[in-house]
């Protein structure tokens, strides 16, 4: 019985702690078409909570897709990429 019990502990810490992972990551996207051509061409990540967490992808050419990420924390961090914008999802306005 004391073996089954410590079992059932273990689990039950297992679940709570991957849940308190996955809360603690788990961050918000949204999309925005600065140019008002229907497309998206930037992509925002935000953490809340998460102090210099946040980034996002820019396409500011508005060729469909993005050249820049920007990483934001104590300091601005900027990289090229090239990656499609994303399609069929929701604009923020
Ligand atoms: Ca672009």
């Amino acid at each position: 019985m004391k073996l089954l019990s410590n079992g059932l502990l273990v689990a039950v810490t297992g679940v709570m702690l991957s849940c308190a992972a996955s809360t603690k990551y788990r961050h918000l996207v949204s999309y925005f078409d600065r140019n008002g051509d229907g497309k998206v061409d930037l992509e925002k990540h935000k953490y809340p909570g998460g102090f210099d967490m946040d980034w996002e992808l820019r396409d500011d050419n508005h060729d469909g897709r993005f050249e820049r990420k920007v990483l934001f924390g104590y300091e601005v961090g900027e990289s090229q990429v090239d990656i499609p914008v994303p399609t069929e999802v929701k604009l923020e306005r």
